[in-house]
């Protein structure tokens, strides 16, 4: 039996990148299996066909970036762990997370699919990805075929001309308060990552690839491009947590701010319209109209951070509970 994992994946998916910038900086080894269609291994394993899908040494397939990383944690306690040691800490860092992972893979989506370079760069960079060398008319058919498969399912996910200005804002909001809060610290939870630095690094990697946003963050935040490639490959990393008991660095504060008033209301928006069984929901976001058909995986990832806050222990929580208060989450919690 081979101690090496497989990780399949491919460069221009979000959460592929997530788990390979997590396990490169947890040291475990594995092999980037990135040929063909990687959304096959998970079909062939019984699973929702999304990717990554990780092989673990003894033969186990599971997806799903967020349980991956908690398994990962089970299998390799204490080994470079990317969950802060403070419960409070760690809840902040569940909480940036699912904000990288379920919102700004918003405008991960919107600029790729909406922007004409970027449709077109996109279209190549997933079938050159999968095959190099493909044929000339079957690779021009299989890129029209993926771009209209993913511009076809972008009100799905809310990437409409309504909701462009809100996703548009909150993406150079994020750049800016990145930038300024990597010039401070290396990550966002101390001088090592956390796996809230790997949520956002996910969706802002390809953000920094796909023409339009890469030049928006070139220009607005240079240091959040530096910021991802420390994060590529941290494997050399040692690092401390900030001290759990002062006051949260201004950015993250910042962030928080940011999230009370987009992924959160949404999030609260989002479960209501499920449980109404509605097919649309409508809330205001940054003082603009924000409308979209409900997510059930986001219901479930709502519900799953409410979870985590009444869990944590009682001193941690009251201790985080003052900062969710101040910055307006808690009332989503
Ligand atoms: N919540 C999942 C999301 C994974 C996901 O959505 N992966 C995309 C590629 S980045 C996918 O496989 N989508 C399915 C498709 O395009 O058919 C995770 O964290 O891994």
């Amino acid at each position: 039996m081979s101690d090496l994992y497989t990780l399949h994946g491919f460069d221009p998916s979000p959460y592929s990148v997530k788990m390979r910038a997590l396990m490169r900086y947890r040291r475990l080894p594995f092999v980037w299996q990135a040929t063909g269609n990687p959304r096959d291994a998970a079909v062939a394993a019984g699973l929702p066909p999304v990717i990554p899908v990780l092989r673990f040494p003894d033969g186990r397939v599971m997806n799903d970036s967020t349980p991956l990383a908690y398994a990962l944690e089970r299998e390799h306690p204490g080994q470079r762990s990317v969950v802060p040691d403070d419960p409070g800490l760690a809840f902040i860092s569940d909480l940036l997370e699912d904000f990288g992972d379920e919102w700004i893979t918003k405008m991960m989506f919107h600029y790729r699919w909406y922007y004409e370079a970027d449709r077109e760069f996109a279209q190549v960079w997933v079938v050159s990805s999968r095959n190099p060398t493909m044929e000339a008319e079957a690779r021009g058919q299989a890129m029209q075929i993926f771009n209209d498969r993913q511009v076809g399912r972008m009100a799905l996910v809310g990437c409409t001309e309504q909701n462009r200005p809100v996703i548009e804002e909150s993406y150079c909001f994020v750049l800016d308060t990145l930038d300024r809060h990597v010039r401070s610290l290396p990550f966002l939870l101390g001088s090592r990552p956390s796996l809230a630095d790997f949520g956002i690094y996910g969706q802002l990697q390809i953000l920094s690839v796909d023409p339009t946003p890469a030049a928006e963050m070139r220009a607005r935040a240079p240091d959040v491009f530096c910021w991802l490639m420390r994060l590529d490959d941290a494997s050399g990393v040692e690092g401390q947590w900030i001290d759990a008991a002062a006051p949260l660095p201004e950015a993250i504060v910042g962030l928080l701010e940011h999230a009370a008033k987009t992924y959160l209301p949404f999030l609260a928006a989002n479960a209501q319209a499920l449980q109404d069984g509605a097919e649309t929901f409508e809330v205001e976001l940054l003082g603009r109209p924000y409308a979209q058909g409900p997510f059930r995986y986001q219901g479930k990832c709502y519900d799953a951070l409410r979870k985590r806050f009444a869990a944590m222990p009682a001193v941690a929580r009251d201790r985080v509970a003052s900062v969710l208060e101040e910055t307006g989450c808690l009332r989503y919690l």
